[in-house]
Order: structure tokens, then sequence, then C-alpha cells
């Protein structure tokens, strides 16, 4: 079955959402409101990754995120924690996440692989070239999906290294990060490129600004037509062998979904 990973950012500050739900009480209900819409992970983050962000401290990350992955958990929902930081994956695990979603791959924290390979969680690795600040000063390309492919490589070939068993890996090819405008669809293009590694494949186009570039070639575009983009490019990245999708309006991808299934009987 395909995946929706649904969003919940418990952050002052994430490009789409922020501030919307850094109150635990209404994460966990927009959680739960998730999950009903058809979510089948809830994908909790405290940190902003959104272009130009500054890092928060992991203690405080830990106090947005820990009661509501706690909450969530515990009625049985799995969750995964977006997080740089292996202390954050790690307590989070402890009270309850199933995998660690980590946009830097185990980059930006060296101990992260080693921490992960000491709990059962799986864990996704997004490929990253730097941190959200100057990313896009890394974005220069030949052919991005067969780099972007490479990178995953050597970054899962580490994971193993540290003891994580491949079955417990799905990679990301990290869309927007340290990627600009026309390279987020070259690397949507290659996709198949990312599948080849052979791991579960999960893409996050949701809201982003390359959508909105091409609606109007400007990113003010508001969120229902982002949302609307979204659900095309998550029903196309299924088409095209991506095993789930991470998305903040998960109703229209369900639906998006339920219809390219309904086409291909
Ligand atoms: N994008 C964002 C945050 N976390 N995690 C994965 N695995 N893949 C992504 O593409 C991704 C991510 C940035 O979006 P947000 O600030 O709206 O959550």
């Amino acid at each position: 079955m395909t995946g929706i990973w649904g969003i919940v950012n418990v952050t002052p500050d994430s490009f789409s959402d922020g501030g919307r739900y850094v109150d635990p009480e209404r994460a966990i209900a927009h959680g739960i409101a998730l999950r009903a819409a058809g979510a089948t992970v809830l994908d909790v983050g405290g940190e902003s990754t959104r272009p130009g962000a500054e890092r928060v401290d992991a203690s405080v990350e830990q106090q947005r995120v820990l009661p509501v992955i706690e909450q969530l958990a515990a009625r049985g929902i799995p969750v995964s924690i977006d997080t740089h930081n292996a202390s954050t994956a790690v307590a989070a695990v402890r009270v309850g996440a199933r995998i660690v979603n980590d946009v830097s791959g185990g980059l930006a924290d060296p101990e992260m692989f080693g921490a992960i390979a000491e709990t059962s969680a799986d864990v996704a690795i997004g490929h990253w070239r730097g941190p959200s600040f100057d990313m896009y000063a890394h974005a220069e390309y030949r052919r991005v999906s067969r780099e972007v492919a490479g990178e995953l490589r050597e970054r899962v070939s580490e994971a193993a290294a540290a003891g994580i068993a491949p079955a417990r890996l799905i990679v990301d090819p990290g869309i927007g990060f340290a990627k600009a405008g026309v390279q987020n669809w070259e690397l949507l293009r290659g996709l198949d490129d990312i599948t080849a590694l052979g791991h579960r494949v999960l893409i996050g186009t949701s809201r982003k600004r390359f959508l909105a570039e091409s609606l109007d070639g400007a990113a003010e575009v508001d969120e229902s037509r982002r949302d609307l983009a979204t659900a095309v490019t998550s029903a196309l990245a299924v088409r095209y062998g991506a095993w789930a999708v991470r998305v903040h309006d998960v109703a229209a991808t369900r639906d998006a979904l339920a219809i390219a299934h309904a086409w291909e009987g």
C-alpha cells in the first residue's frame, strides 16, 4: 500500500504552516485529524528546514516534539521524527517513534547512524548538501538524478557500516534541498535513478516553492493551489515508483492516489 506521511510541524517558523501547531494540544489534534484523513505515518518535526532557517537547540526541539510523539504513538499511530539530531532521534524513539527522518542523511550529526543502529527504528535518509541557511550555494549538478543517487548510495553505505540493516532504510532525494527550480523537475523525471538503489523511496514535494514557480512563475501562490499541485506530483511520484509521499494536505493526496489507482485498475 502506498504510504502517505502527514506532516506535523511543531515549529514557529516552518515555511508553510509555521506557528499553527506549536502548541502541543493543537499539534496532537492536527495529527489525529491527518490520521483520520488517511495518513499511514505522522512525521513530527520541531525544527524548520525552510530555506534560510537557523538551527534550534536540541533541547528546545525535544520540548516541542516529545509530548506530541508520545501522545500520538500511544494511540497506536506510526510516528516518524523529523530531525537532524541524534539525541532527539533517540529520545523520540524512546517515547514511541518508529522511524527517524533525517533530511541530512546522517551528515548533520556524525552520531546519527550509530545512535539509530542501537534502536529498532527505520531511517529515512535524505539527500542533503548543507544546512538550510546556505543550501542553494550547493545547487550545482550536471545530471541531478544521477548525482543525487550516487550521493545517497554513499549515505546508505555509511548507514550499513554503522550497523543499520538495509531493510530498515528508506531513501529520499530531498526535493528542494540544495536544488533550485527546474532541478527539482529534472530530479523527479530521473526518479528511476533513485528507485534503482533498491530501497523504499520517500518523496516530499508538499507546498514547495518549485511548484508555485511552475504555476505562476512566482512564489506567491496560495496554500490551496500548492496543495492541489502537491496531490498531482504525489500521485505521479507514486506512479514512477515512490513508496511513500510526505504531505501537508493528506486528504487531497489520498484522493489523488485513489483516482490514479482506479485508472490503473
Ligand atoms: N521536506 C521538508 C522537511 N522534511 N523530510 C523528508 N524526508 N523529505 C522532505 O522532502 C522534507 C522533509 C521541508 O518541508 P516542511 O518545512 O514543509 O516540512
